[in-house]
């Protein structure tokens, strides 16, 4: 599983006023903190004030590269706060996001494309906005895939979110996802499938345990990377418990050494 970490994200109160006060040990704290615990991208998300935006996501990404060399995954619809990022990582990022939406296609597509980075690629669109069925979802993807290939981004380049809404306001919402995991993993075996799990629970008690079970069976149908606290220890185990039940652990090493590491199961008195 690709791992992106969730937590340096402006919309969240306390990182955006470590953002306005350009509070570094803040974000350096979550950066290390969601290193540690196995991320492979960070999340950068630096707010949604457009005027300030660029500003802040280059200080968010100068300050958390002083402290982690894990790639960023940018994740802004301004193309200027993309391109402030862009311009100052060290390693290939990952771009967050463009859809079917006419400035996305138009404004995040074309940096994609001459930075070559990775890109998320979300099942929506003007018309539609989140169609509510697979096969609308997928419409979408078709497009968005296409037109990444033709610009040259190979598809394991391609995170592809199926979207995630609340079970809360539909009971049938998981299922839409799972038949668009299914078809998605169908139609382009190499890309990745990514989505923000969380947003499953919104409205319901005991989140946590809906956010794991839903996991688990998004990761049996083709989930391989996901947006999440990476320092929750129960999703976690259910993730690397998943993975290796999917025979992706040789040996179940990933699973013995993170419980050696400490990093899941109950929590040991230290
Ligand atoms: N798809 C894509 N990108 C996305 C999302 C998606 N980016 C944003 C979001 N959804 C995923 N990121 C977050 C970040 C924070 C939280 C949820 C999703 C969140 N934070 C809680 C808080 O701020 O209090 C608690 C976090 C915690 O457990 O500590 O809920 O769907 N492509």
């Amino acid at each position: 599983m690709i791992i992106i970490g969730e937590k340096i994200n402006g919309t969240r109160k306390k990182v955006s006023a470590a953002i306005q006060e350009r509070d570094s040990d803040f974000i350096q704290a979550l950066a290390k903190s969601q290193a540690e615990a196995g991320s492979h991208f960070l999340d950068v998300n630096a707010g949604t004030s457009p005027e300030r935006e660029a500003d802040d996501m280059a200080w968010l990404v100068d300050t958390i590269q002083a402290v982690t060399e894990l790639p960023l995954c940018l994740d802004s619809a301004n193309p200027k706060a993309l391109k402030a990022g862009l311009e100052r990582v060290d390693k290939t990022p990952v771009i967050n996001s463009v859809s079917g939406e006419k400035p996305r296609i138009e404004g995040v597509l074309p940096l994609a494309l001459e930075y070559k980075t990775g890109l998320i690629l979300l099942a929506l669109d003007d018309e539609t906005g989140i169609a509510g069925t697979a096969a609308g979802r997928m419409a979408v993807v078709h497009r968005l895939v296409n037109m990444a290939r033709e610009g040259g981004l190979k598809e394991d380049q391609l995170f592809v979110d199926p979207l995630v809404t609340a079970i809360s306001t539909g009971d049938k919402n998981a299922l839409i996802t799972y038949d668009s995991i299914r078809a998605v993993r169908e139609a382009y075996p190499q890309a990745h499938i990514t989505c923000g799990l969380s947003n499953i629970s919104f409205g319901m008690p005991l989140r946590s345990l809906i956010n794991q079970t839903f996991m688990c069976m998004c990761i049996y149908l083709g989930l391989d990377s996901a947006i999440i606290d990476p320092n929750n220890r129960d999703l976690t185990g259910v993730m690397l418990a998943a993975e290796m039940l999917m025979g992706r652990d040789k040996f179940c090493q990933n699973f013995s050494r993170a419980y050696r590491a400490g990093r899941i199961g109950p929590k040991k008195n230290s």
